[in-house]
Parts: C-alpha cells; sequence; structure tokens
C-alpha cells in the first residue's frame, strides 16, 4: 500500500516521552514531534516552557508515514488544560496533564492513604485555573469506622455547600458506583488524585474489560508507589471518555496568582473588602473579617487552613 503524505487531524490518546499515540478514526499512530514544534514551545533564550510540549487530549495536526509511524506537525488550540508545576532541571516549568478534558474528578480517599484536604484543596483550584468544573469523589467509603463517620460528611458537605459536587463511593458497594458512572457519562473527564486512593479501581468496576492495573493492598499503597505510570485517555461504553492519571505526589499551583488567592476561594467572598487593611492577605492581619469568620465557624478550618498554606507558600505541608 502506498503512502501520500497529507496533513490528518487526530488526538493524543498516550503520551511517552518522545513518542505519542494518535487516534484518527480507527487508526492509532505512534507518532514523534516536528523539531519546528519542539522548538515553538520554548523561549525566546531556548528555556523550556513545557515539561512535554503535546499533552493526552490535544488535538494535533500531523502526518502519517506509515500504517503505525507518523509525525505531529502542530498543535490545535487548547480549550481547557488541566496543570501544575513542575520542578524541572532548569526551574520551574508547566506540566500540562491533560488537554480540553470537560471536567476534573478529583478522588480522595477516606484511609489508605489517609484523607488530605491540603491536597484536595490544591485540585479544586486547578481546576478552576484551568477552566474545567470539579467534581469530588471520597473513595473507600467501606474503610470508615461508623463514629467517625458523622465527623467526615460534614466536611464533605461543607464542600457541598461550596457549590461542588460529591461522590461517596466504594468498589464494593455498586449503587455508589452508579453515582460515579452517571458522572463520567457522555464528558471527557480527568481523574486525578493521590497515589493508592483507587483512580483506576473506579475505572475499572464501570468500564467493562479496561483492566487497568490496580496497586496492592497494604503497606506499600501507603507509601504511595504509583500503580498506573502514565497518562491515557479511554472511551466509554456508556459515552464519554476519561483520563486516567498517575498519583501526583506533590500538587504545585500553575496559572494562579498567590497574591489574589482568595478569589479561589468562594467562601471568603462575602468577607473580601471588610478587613481593616486594602491589601489584607487574611493571614496575620488584625481586624480581618476572613479570620473572624473561621473563629466563628463560618469558614471551614481546614478550608481556610489550606488558604494558608498555600499564601504563604509554605510547601512542608501538603
Ligand atoms: N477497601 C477499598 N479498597 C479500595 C477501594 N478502591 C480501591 N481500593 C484499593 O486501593 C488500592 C489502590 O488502588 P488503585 O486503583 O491502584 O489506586 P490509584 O489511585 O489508581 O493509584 P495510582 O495508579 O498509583 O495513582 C488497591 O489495592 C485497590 O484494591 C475501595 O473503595 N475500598
Ligand atoms: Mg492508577
Ligand atoms: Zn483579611
Amino acid at each position: 500500500m502506498e503512502f501520500i503524505l497529507t496533513h490528518e487531524q487526530g488526538r493524543i490518546i498516550r503520551a511517552r516521552t518522545g513518542f505519542y499515540d494518535v487516534q484518527h478514526g480507527d487508526l492509532t499512530v505512534r507518532c514523534t514531534l516536528r523539531g519546528t514544534l519542539k522548538r515553538k514551545h520554548r523561549s525566546e533564550t531556548g528555556r523550556r516552557l513545557y515539561a512535554d510540549p503535546v499533552a493526552v487530549g490535544d488535538k494535533v495536526i500531523f502526518t502519517q508515514l506509515d500504517e503505525e509511524e507518523g509525525v505531529v506537525e502542530d498543535i490545535l488550540p487548547r480549550q481547557t488544560k488541566f496543570s501544575r508545576q513542575y520542578a524541572g532541571k532548569h526551574g520551574d516549568i508547566e506540566q500540562v496533564i491533560v488537554a480540553n478534558a470537560h471536567q476534573v474528578v478529583a478522588v480522595v480517599s477516606t484511609l489508605m492513604p489517609p484523607l488530605n484536604f491540603r491536597t484536595l484543596d490544591r485540585f479544586l483550584i486547578l481546576a478552576e485555573a484551568g477552566d474545567m468544573e470539579a467534581v469530588i469523589c471520597l473513595n473507600k467509603m467501606d474503610l470508615v469506622d461508623p463514629t467517625q463517620r458523622e465527623e467526615l460528611l460534614v466536611d464533605f458537605t461543607n464542600y457541598e455547600q461550596l457549590g461542588y459536587r460529591v461522590l461517596y463511593t466504594s468498589i464494593n458497594a455498586p449503587e455508589s458506583l452508579e453515582a460515579f458512572q452517571h458522572e463520567l457519562t457522555d464528558k471527557f473527564s480527568v481523574i486525578v488524585g493521590a497515589s493508592g486512593v483507587g483512580k483506576s479501581s473506579l475505572l475499572n468496576a464501570i468500564q467493562p474489560n479496561l483492566e487497568l492495573r490496580i496497586g496492592e493492598v497494604g503497606i506499600k499503597t501507603q507509601k504511595g508507589r504509583h500503580t498506573t505510570t502514565l497518562v491515557e485517555l479511554f472511551p466509554l461504553d456508556f459515552g464519554g471518555e476519561v483520563a486516567d492519571t498517575p498519583g501526583i505526589r506533590e500538587v504545585g499551583l500553575w496559572g494562579v496568582d498567590t497574591e489574589n488567592l482568595e478569589y479561589y476561594f468562594p467562601e471568603m467572598e462575602p468577607y473580601l473588602g471588610n478587613c481593616k487593611y486594602n491589601d489584607c492577605a487574611h493571614v496575620a492581619e488584625p481586624d480581618c473579617a476572613v479570620q473572624d469568620a473561621v473563629e466563628t465557624g463560618e469558614i471551614h478550618a481546614e478550608r481556610y487552613r489550606s488558604y494558608v498554606v498555600l499564601r504563604t507558600e509554605d510547601t512542608t505541608e501538603f
């Protein structure tokens, strides 16, 4: 069969350093990047701007070289992006984890690994910074001690009051998975969360024959050894698509101006402008309306803690 070199449009469904699987109709073509494209994603001084110029979910123009191979020529403009700050050799750069998704499903687990509100709040901020809606999924509900259930539900009802949808799931409770499936139907979702929270397990449970690798139960998952090692995009039989991602250890904010961080905390809005100082950072200033609202319980203390950690860029606490 002879190939005429033409430019086609496709989509990145898998990215491994230097190689990209581009889907075009029923075909998956393994591509490299054209040198001009790599150069376009460097600064004038030649510094890298991105961890990788192309991300899963990107719509691209590519040239097919033979049945299996091709070259990515260009990237089409992104509608949304889920990015984080990536500590590269030459300083902090942007890592686009998934492009063009409609929503972010931020998964946390009740236990193993322990619930981490700092990480959750970082994911919610990154979703907003990337122009996506965020859904919270609290997984491993089966591990919750009945005496701790109440307290946990208070924390998550707070997120519901802030306008986030919250799913309470367990891979051992089929009715909870129905709600999870419903949330993914007919959308392009990206699943994020720490290693071991059950991202791949949840996807295996709702999509037959997906057979994603999952981690072992026990000490290893508590330490957060990664089971999923690359971002991959899958079609869903019930409609929609989902990108599974490896657990992110350091959720560095990208595209977020920390000076204006309060705008990412909707619960603070009613109090802004009521502080003594116009430039109040709401951290240690006197006569601060936000700190007063935390005192009275109108603003949830855990959320405020996340704000302070991020505002003061205290990277010791994740
Ligand atoms: N008890 C319980 N265990 C779960 C649940 N969901 C997942 N697990 C277990 O948690 C472990 C980790 O699951 P994975 O699906 O590999 O987690 P992951 O988030 O994909 O992890 P990475 O790929 O490393 O980011 C596995 O042993 C699962 O069996 C749940 O709802 N309840
Ligand atoms: Mg996984
Ligand atoms: Zn203030």
